[in-house]
């Protein structure tokens, strides 16, 4: 296990089309403010940043633009734009020898960048989120697509055949989502009859969050190339993560979490990452940034001794 041989590339995705609350499309800006660079650096990791993609703001789009059999999903055709941008960037860094980093913006990027990482690899998914994001336009609660990234890259229902959301070469049975405390019913009739690996925070009070994500990670690499590691910071609880639109109560551990990313860079099969939701405009002095970084340094190898 060599953590630092690798060389991250950093892609930004600016976007908050995914959910109600304006200031995620603050997150990468707000992430590179809270040290990205210095504390990659202090893993010995070399990294180079890509910048942002340029995103629209929300306020110049319709968000009800779609066609009919595109049920409830708000800003889904600026969503497909950014998507499909952020996919290239991710498959690209890949073909060059880097592991993209990608910070967004809301959850609803990850399309981009789980179907650029499974463009030309089998890959598996780990999901660090207190929710499913399992919706599709039909079932969703909110209308708002950072709730259906997973659905859309599994093509569930009215996903499947939606070529710039799908990623055929990632699988259900690769898939594991590790934190979860916020279900809506029709996501947990999904997991239920699918093939999904899905842990709930009670499993992590049972089992211990270490014994969890040693199941996740064989989960993500039975058979695969790799894994793409989704963390979205309200996977953590809310006392030490308040930036983020959905915050749900009981989350993990600041020691919890450090220890997951460190099982993560032990196991080195991570081959790309992303860190969403994080909103600065609800956080307490940038501290949610901050431990987006911090968390990433430890899955990149940062080391205590
Ligand atoms: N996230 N299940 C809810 C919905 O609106 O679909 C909440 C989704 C939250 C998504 O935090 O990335
Ligand atoms: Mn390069
Ligand atoms: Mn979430
Ligand atoms: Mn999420």
């Amino acid at each position: 296990f060599e953590p630092n041989q690798r060389s991250i590339r950093v892609i930004g995705a600016p976007t908050d089309y995914g959910q109600d609350r304006r200031g995620v499309d603050m997150g990468p800006s707000a992430i590179r403010y809270g040290g990205l660079s210095d504390r990659l650096a202090e893993a010995g990791v070399a990294t180079e940043d890509a910048g942002d993609l340029l995103v629209p703001r929300a306020e110049e789009r319709d968000p009800d633009y779609r066609t009919p059999s595109q049920g409830k999903a708000r800003f889904l055709r600026e969503t497909e734009d950014v998507c499909t941008r952020l996919r290239g960037e991710v498959r690209e860094s890949l073909a060059d020898g880097h592991t993209p980093l990608v910070l967004g913006g809301d959850h609803s990027i990850a399309i981009g960048t789980v179907a650029g990482a499974a463009a030309d690899a089998d890959i598996g998914a780990i999901w660090f989120d207190a929710h499913a994001d399992l919706n599709t336009p039909t079932t969703t609660p909110s209308g708002n697509v950072h709730g259906m990234p997973l659905a859309a890259l599994l093509g569930v229902d009215e996903w499947a055949g939606v070529d710039w959301a799908n990623a055929p070469s990632l699988s259900r049975e690769n898939v594991a989502i590790v934190g979860l405390r916020s279900v809506d019913d029709d996501e947990r009739d999904l997991i239920a009859e699918s093939e999904i690996s899905a842990y709930t925070m009670s499993d992590i009070d049972r089992r211990g969050l270490a014994d969890v994500v040693s199941d996740a990670l064989d989960v993500a690499t039975d058979g695969t190339d790799g894994y793409h590691v989704s963390l979205d910071l309200d996977w953590l609880d809310p006392t030490i993560a308040p930036g983020v639109g959905t915050p749900v109560r009981g989350g993990v551990t600041y020691r919890e979490a450090h220890h997951s990313m460190e099982q993560v860079a032990e196991d080195g099969g991570m081959r790309s990452m992303e860190l969403v939701e994080v909103n600065p405009t609800l956080d307490q002095h940038n501290e949610t940034a901050e431990l987006a970084v911090e968390l990433a340094a430890s899955a990149f190898g940062k080391r205590i001794l």
